[in-house]
């Protein structure tokens, strides 16, 4: 769960969420319930967002999940400067689904996206993979970035967000310590993923001190062989003395029950909506730690997908500019903060919000 307050009712969410909408479909043969959220179209094109796929206590926990994804998709884009709109699907799953049977289940799913008919553009997110966008795009092409590359797509973007991270991370120090050099500087990583793993070895090639922790210990042992990773248990990852803290794997992790404890100088990491609610900004900002807003920092993966195999560029110019997007924009997000008094989160969404207008302007809406 994303920090959701179990107590709303689906008919609240529907009422009170200001997308544009959430299309529900149960698959009957699996008993999974698919939810695809379009929170905005304004900045043009087909509303992109990854589909996850997990099991959720109720149905009402994964509606509130996919608006919640899917309008951090909106800011995303726009404070990369991509002409999107934001979206985002949730598949939730019974918990015993077999493989066959999850097969089938995409299947029916890239179906309904090509019913849509270019409403929603998807790609991979925690719990698919580019295997899976292979499976779907055989019904639901065109609209399925990151197949793998046998499948004509440009596979795993996790790598590409783990640049942007890096460049997050960068950027933060730079900030915080007038420097943006790595040496030394400790790194607790949360997850050891898709993205978690390659910013470990981007931030052991920068020199810095690592930390790591996940729930699955295959890969804090891959970790800790590989690069020379100091482990720690999932739950002691908050307490762990460090510059930065950078939280890759789920949401609303940045709560009441885990800000007292932290001990860093900043957050940054690739885990979308890290903030349990809004208040937890300001809970930061109290303890003086310094908060990368996650939709910035983790635009890497989105302008990869997008860049790559949308707008024709080549790898190298679209690792270029993912760092030069997450770090010119990070550094306007800390300056606005500091020139208004406000939190860096309310600093990124205004920046995003202003860009969505000037987008909407130049693309002759109102
Ligand atoms: C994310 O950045 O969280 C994504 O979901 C990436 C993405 C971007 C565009 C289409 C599909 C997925």
């Amino acid at each position: 769960m994303d920090g959701q307050d179990d107590t709303v009712s689906l008919e609240a969410l529907l009422q009170m969420w200001d997308g544009e909408e959430v299309i529900l479909r149960r698959d009957q043969p699996t008993g999974a319930t698919i939810i695809i959220a379009v929170h905005s179209t304004r900045l043009g094109g087909s509303a992109g967002g990854g589909t996850r796929m997990k099991t959720y206590p109720s149905i009402a926990d994964a509606v509130r999940d996919a608006q919640r994804l899917a309008e951090g998709m909106t800011y995303k884009f726009a404070a990369a400067g991509l002409a999107r709109g934001g979206g985002k699907a949730v598949i939730a799953i019974p918990p015993d689904l077999d493989e066959e049977a999850r097969d089938d289940l995409l299947r029916r799913y890239g179906a309904l996206i090509r019913q849509l008919g270019g409403i929603y553009s998807t790609g991979p997110d925690v719990g698919t993979s580019s295997r899976d966008m292979d499976i779907i795009a055989e019904t639901g092409g065109p609209y399925v970035f990151g197949r793998t590359q046998d499948h004509g797509g440009v596979g795993d973007s996790g790598p590409a967000t783990a640049a942007g991270v890096l460049a997050g991370i960068q950027a933060t120090c730079a900030h915080l310590f007038g420097s943006d050099a790595l040496t030394g500087r400790r790194v607790v990583v949360q997850g050891v993923g898709k993205v978690g793993f390659p910013l470990l070895r981007l931030l052991r090639e920068e020199s810095a001190e690592l930390v790591c922790s996940d729930v699955d210990a295959a890969g804090t042992e891959r970790a800790r062989t590989e690069l020379g990773c100091e482990v720690v248990a999932p739950d002691a990852v908050y307490d762990a003395a460090c510059d930065i803290f950078s939280p890759c794997a789920l949401g609303a992790i940045l709560n009441d029950e885990t800000i007292p404890r932290l001990r860093c100088r900043a957050v940054a990491g690739s885990a979308n909506n890290q903030l349990a609610t809004p208040a937890d900004a300001e809970r930061l900002r109290g303890r003086n730690i310094l908060y990368a807003p996650d939709f910035v920092v983790n635009s890497g993966g989105a302008i990869y997908l997008l860049g790559r195999e949308l707008l024709g560029w080549t790898e190298e110019e679209a690792l270029e500019r993912i760092v030069l997007s997450v770090r010119t924009t990070l550094a306007q997000v800390f300056a606005l903060a500091e020139a208004e008094g406000i939190t860096t989160n309310v600093a990124a969404e205004r920046l995003a919000r202003q860009r969505i207008a000037e987008g909407a302007t130049a693309a002759g809406g109102e």
